[in-house]
């Protein structure tokens, strides 16, 4: 008799339920809080080159959030997203991947943008929405994107990227190519009927793809144990068949050992992955949340010791590759820079506002046109309101 269901049939003659935790996902560690390894762990291949340049996206979007974030408060950006707190699991995937491998990210993630070669002054223009943002100034702050590194725009709506992603590796795998596909998304994204639809039709369609949950705990006031019951979100992978794995997130040895081994099984076998990194969103949600009226300070202080950075610091100080004193004169140095990018990049104008409409439609429709007129006519009556874009369509 055949069986068109996946289910395993196999009989027993005792009514038993399975419990819902029957499955009790491991979490990867490798480096511990000093910076040594774990007694039996194994260290991932890693040469000082790629290393280095693993700590210096980490260092970079440390400061960058800084940075920007005051620039918010100061009034000089309109928002911000922090990556506090999970940088390994940002950078030490993307350091795991090849330079044409897909990312599509969920807003978080400006480790993996910078480790994949996105430039400081890109990183100020799309945050400024300058005339020399790639998205033209269309997107709030940190809707990054780039064709030229395979890095998807940011979409807002939770989840966009999720089936996206499935079908991108999908295409990716008709065309012959050995590229994969990441996909982070956050445990709280997780909740969107589109993680359910997207995890199943990789499973099924066997499209390469890395799909990344970045559980931090918290999907802005909501704690993860109030949104789900199961075991995190590891474990619904199995539910849908294809592998899993659980790292710590703060662990970037961890982290990219298992990007590493997913990247290499996707591959190989044509099937989606789906890794679980568990950290702690340490900053507020965005600029526009305070994480004081849901949750202790006593809670992040905990979490605060679990600090990703400082851990890969002392190991490659430990290796002999990083020595401390350089490395607080290049974070200094970096600051500076950072601060000078700020500087020139608020004073670039804004687009024209003809990008309002601009790659939409190749003609556009006769409404649009008109509602531009009205605006323009708009500015023209109050140019003091409008200081950058005044003057400059005609
Ligand atoms: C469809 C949809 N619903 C709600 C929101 C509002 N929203 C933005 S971020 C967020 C929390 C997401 O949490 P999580 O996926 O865990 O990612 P994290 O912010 O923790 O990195 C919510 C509810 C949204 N952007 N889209």
């Amino acid at each position: 008799m055949t069986n068109p269901n996946n289910a395993t049939i196999s009989t027993v003659h005792t009514a038993e339920f399975t419990s819902g935790h029957a499955l009790q996902i491991p979490t990867l560690r490798i480096l511990q809080d000093d910076g040594s390894i774990y007694p039996g762990a194994e260290v991932p291949q890693l040469d000082q080159a790629t290393a280095l340049k693993m700590y210096d996206s980490m260092q970079f979007i440390r400061i960058l959030d800084e940075r920007m974030l005051a620039a918010q408060r100061q009034g000089r950006i309109s928002f911000y997203m922090q990556c506090l707190g999970e940088e390994a699991a940002t950078v030490g995937s993307a350091a795991a991947l090849d330079d044409k491998d897909m990312i599509m990210a969920q807003y978080r993630e400006q480790g993996a943008l910078r480790y994949r070669g996105f430039s400081l002054e890109q990183f100020m223009n799309q945050l400024f929405s300058n005339e020399k943002d790639l998205g033209k100034g269309r997107q709030m702050p940190v809707h990054y994107g780039s064709k030229d590194i395979y890095y998807m725009t940011i979409s807002s709506p939770l989840g966009t990227q999720i089936p996206q992603a499935s079908g991108y590796a999908y295409a990716q795998k008709l065309r012959g190519l050995k590229n994969t596909t990441i996909c982070y998304f956050g445990e709280g994204a997780a909740s969107e009927g589109d993680f359910h639809a997207g995890l199943n039709m990789a499973a099924v369609h066997k499209a390469p793809v890395i799909f990344f949950c970045r559980n931090n705990g918290y999907a802005i006031s909501t704690p993860a144990n109030e949104q789900f019951k199961g075991d995190g979100i590891a474990c619904r992978g199995v539910g849908y068949g294809m592998k899993a794995i659980r790292v710590d997130g703060a662990d970037i040895l961890a982290v990219y050992k298992a990007t590493q081994m997913a990247r290499e099984y996707a591959l190989e076998h044509e099937e989606p992955i789906l890794i679980e990194s568990i950290a702690y969103r340490l900053g507020a949600h965005s600029s526009s949340d305070d994480p004081s009226g849901y949750r202790s300070k006593e809670e992040e202080e905990l979490w605060r010791k679990n600090d990703p950075i400082s851990r890969f610091r002392l190991w490659l100080v430990k290796q002999g590759w990083l020595d401390e004193e350089a490395d607080k004169a290049k974070s200094d140095a970096l600051r500076q820079e950072i601060l000078d990018a700020l500087k020139v990049a608020e004073k670039v104008a804004k687009p024209g506002i003809e990008h309002l409409m601009s790659d939409v439609y190749e003609t556009p429709i006769p409404l649009l046109n008109e509602q531009l007129e009205e605006l323009k006519a708009h500015i023209r009556k109050y140019p003091d309101a409008y200081p950058v874009t005044a003057g400059r369509f005609e």
